[in-house]
């Protein structure tokens, strides 16, 4: 929250000021003894009678007010927004590789959306690469379904009157472009990236200082958009899905700054602590642990960056990726680790150079880092970007794409493709030495 480089300071929507001081409210022993004995389903009601009366409604802690005037501003305006479209039907439309952050926070937009008569398809394009993504789905049965290009192309789109991009803002996913070229209109954004370009939406809610998409959700819910019932299995199960998605974000907490905790407080009241961590046990493939030794034996360290690239992998284990970075930056004297292979999907003939960054350098801006790595394609857009701590890039292989029976020639064009992303990133992590003639 205070690594924020003074230019992008005007994408600052509401958490420059910090929106939730803190009023803890003087709090009964009964009431903290009822909440240590049921702390998975802990009762908003008081259940004893020698208080002022029972079914008296408690406020245990005051910690959802106040909140600042942007703030309720949005609140207001999603409010009004959702109420201009009641009976719609919107598509929700997630990055192609969903991860725990926005699975759960569409899936919370999906429940807030329903209070008002509109019905929501969660779609992404790519693949649920992540072994805690797919528990996630499973234990959760969160209402996720995957819709490539393709199958989209073929479906009637008129039924949708809008679209909500969450966590995302459509430049990490396949599907924008079709939808938006059967003039389906973008109704709601919601997400904490930088801030990708001019968007074209009704109401949009951007804040790059925020951990987590899954804590923007959570404060609309506190602000009563939905109220959550700790007895609607629903509710429990997406309240879990949004403590992981926003642990997952914030490094399991260990960098979530005050307005995460205070909505991790909030999820405490209704999330199914047991549920959480069957999600978080799940193990990795054999396949995720190959590319992370690959990635352990392929590292170069340089001025604490490491930089490895893995080769060619299957587009399911495209997700070892980010887990390699993530395990290459617990190394001693590394801040940043950039993990990057050639993903390639056998059912398209499509390949894809695919890299992660992750960071522990406060300082360091993974979003301008990255668009300053490796710029932009012919049409102008960037070949990646990035929130606080975590980025990821794809660059097409174009011409170069596809399967090749000779191994001899799989090999070159790999050692093409290595050669010149390491160059370009070690461009920036040795700025006064040159690169480009080995
Ligand atoms: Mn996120």
């Amino acid at each position: 929250m205070h690594d924020s480089s003074p230019s992008l300071d005007s994408l600052l929507l509401l958490t420059e000021t910090h929106p939730l001081s803190v009023q803890v409210a003087p709090n009964t022993v009964e009431q903290t003894d009822q909440f240590a004995a049921r702390p998975l389903q802990p009762s908003l009601r008081s259940q004893s009678s020698n208080h002022s009366g029972a079914n008296q409604i408690v406020q245990p802690f005051a910690y959802d007010v106040p909140r600042s005037s942007e703030q309720s501003q949005k609140v207001e305006e999603l409010h009004q927004t959702l109420e201009r479209h009641r009976g719609d039907r919107q598509l929700l439309i997630l990055q192609d590789f969903p991860d725990p952050d926005a699975l759960s926070s569409a899936w919370t937009y999906k429940l807030i959306a329903q209070k008002y008569d509109i019905q929501c398809e969660m779609v992404y394009a790519g693949t649920l690469s992540h072994q805690e993504n797919v528990a996630l789905v499973k234990l959760t049965n969160l209402p996720v379904q995957r819709l490539t290009p393709q199958v989209l192309k073929s479906r009637d789109l008129s039924k949708y009157q809008g679209c909500a991009l969450l966590d995302n803002q459509g430049t990490t996913s396949q599907l924008l472009p079709s939808v938006q070229q059967a003039g389906i209109p973008i109704t709601v954004v919601i997400d904490h990236h930088s801030m990708q370009g001019d968007l074209n939406a009704e109401f949009v809610d951007i804040r790059p200082y925020t951990r987590a998409t899954a804590t923007i959700l959570t404060q609309y819910l506190q602000a009563g958009l939905l109220k959550l019932d700790s007895n609607t299995s629903e509710h429990v199960k997406c309240a879990t899905a949004l403590m992981h998605g926003l642990r997952s974000d914030t490094n399991a907490l260990r960098q979530a700054g005050e307005e995460d905790f205070l909505a991790a407080a909030y999820l405490s009241r209704f999330y199914d602590a047991q549920l959480l961590n069957a999600v978080l046990q799940s193990s990795r493939s054999r396949q995720v642990m190959d590319v992370i030794e690959r990635a352990l034996k392929n590292r170069i360290v340089q001025n604490n960056f490491s930089i490895a690239g893995v080769g060619y992998l299957r587009y399911d284990d495209r997700d070892a990726i980010p887990q390699a970075a993530d395990f290459l930056v617990t190394e001693e004297n590394v801040h940043t680790a950039v993990v990057y292979g050639i993903v390639h999907d056998e059912d398209e003939e499509l390949e894809v150079v695919v890299g992660s960054l992750r960071t522990d350098k406060l300082t360091l801006d993974p979003d301008e880092f990255i668009k300053e790595a490796f710029g932009q394609d012919a049409q102008g857009r960037f070949f990646g970007g990035g929130r606080s701590q975590a980025g990821g890039f794809e660059i097409p292989l174009g011409f170069l794409s596809g399967f090749t029976e000779s191994s001899e020639y799989a090999k070159m064009k790999w050692g093409v493709f290595d050669a010149q992303v390491k160059q370009k990133l070690l461009r920036l992590v040795n700025p006064d030495q040159h690169y480009p003639n080995s």
